[in-house]
């Protein structure tokens, strides 16, 4: 690629509270999913790196797990998570909904931020939510609660207002090199990825608190030579031996369904067929464990 004299790059981050659209812009804006997203709080659990390059610029925006009241380890490692990832950024998209009045929770982030001097992005996500009527009123009230450097209204599910999000960050980012090869759109390994879509789906599939007490990993990923196929085999580690009972399902009928969706996302992600295994296993109250916490990564 024929780069500008005066590229530029740097790192955004993308926080607020959990469940207003934080990896569904993430993946919007790259125009690939590689972080997995449900109707459901606490869904990202790390911080996770995607690459948007251009011509122009390199972004390297930074989604975090929501920042809430955290009670419990895996909580509390998922909120440092997310304000740590404001500290040697060179600006940050705060995510808000639509649908939510001014204050709240969103009180306590905007506390924080006002101690740093970075540019703060406010994106008014889920816009197709609600009458454009009340959008004007909404973009005064948090202006008047806060000093933003923009603020956006935007539709990530739908895309709308998602190119202005880029293309304004971009202006702030100071001059600098391109860090990762202009191919590279993350730099999480495919297992976790893989890991995650498997997590996606009990999100999506399985109510009440178990997917809060899920860890996936990915035991092997082995490439088929000649045959393009990945044999793929995975544990899901559960809390308690009820929650074992709710994912195996009447029959088994529920981890194979999970095992179904989960290997055609798979497939989707890595262009090649998968074959998929999966296994349950009980690790008692894994996630007070700082142990087991650290094994799954979460440290
Ligand atoms: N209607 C609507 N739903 C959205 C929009 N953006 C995200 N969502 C939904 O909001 C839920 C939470 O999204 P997610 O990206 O996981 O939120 P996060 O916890 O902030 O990362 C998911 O069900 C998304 O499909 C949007 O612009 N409009
Ligand atoms: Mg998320």
């Amino acid at each position: 690629m024929e780069v500008t004299k005066e590229f530029k790059s740097g790192f955004v981050s993308i926080i607020g509270r959990p469940n207003v659209g934080k990896s569904t812009l993430l993946n919007q804006i790259l125009g690939q999913k590689i972080a997995i997203t449900a109707n459901k709080p606490q869904t990202t659990r790390n911080r996770i790196l995607g690459i948007h390059t251009t011509k122009d610029a390199q972004v390297l925006f930074l989604d975090t797990p929501g920042i809430h009241k955290a009670t419990g380890k895996l909580n509390k490692y998922m909120v440092d998570q997310a304000l740590s990832a404001c500290r040697g950024v060179d600006a940050v998209l705060f995510l808000v909904e639509a649908t939510d009045r001014v204050g709240g929770g969103d009180d306590y982030i905007l506390d924080l931020l006002a101690q740093s001097e970075l540019p703060i992005y406010l994106v008014i996500n889920k816009v197709d939510l609600v009458a454009k009527d009340k959008l004007l009123p909404l973009i005064q009230a948090y202006s008047e609660r806060f000093k933003f450097q923009e603020i956006i209204p935007a539709a990530a599910a739908t895309g709308e207002g998602v190119e202005r999000i880029t293309s304004l960050v971009t202006q702030c980012l100071p001059t600098g090199p391109m860090y990762y090869p202009e191919d590279m759109v993350t730099d999480l390994p495919e297992r976790f990825i893989v890991a995650e879509m498997i997590r996606e789906q009990i999100l999506h599939r399985i109510h009440q608190e178990v997917p809060y007490g899920v860890a996936v990993q990915v035991e092997t990923f082995e490439e088929r030579p000649g045959k393009n196929l990945i044999a793929i085999q995975a544990v899901i580690f559960v809390g308690r031996d009820a929650h074992k009972r709710i994912l195996v399902g009447k029959g088994g009928s529920m981890i194979r369904t999970l095992g179904q969706e989960s290997r055609r996302e798979i497939e989707a992600f890595l262009g090649t067929r998968v074959f998929l295994e999966l296994f349950i296993k009980v690790k008692k109250n894994w996630m007070d464990s700082d142990r087991m916490l650290s094994e799954f990564g979460y440290e």
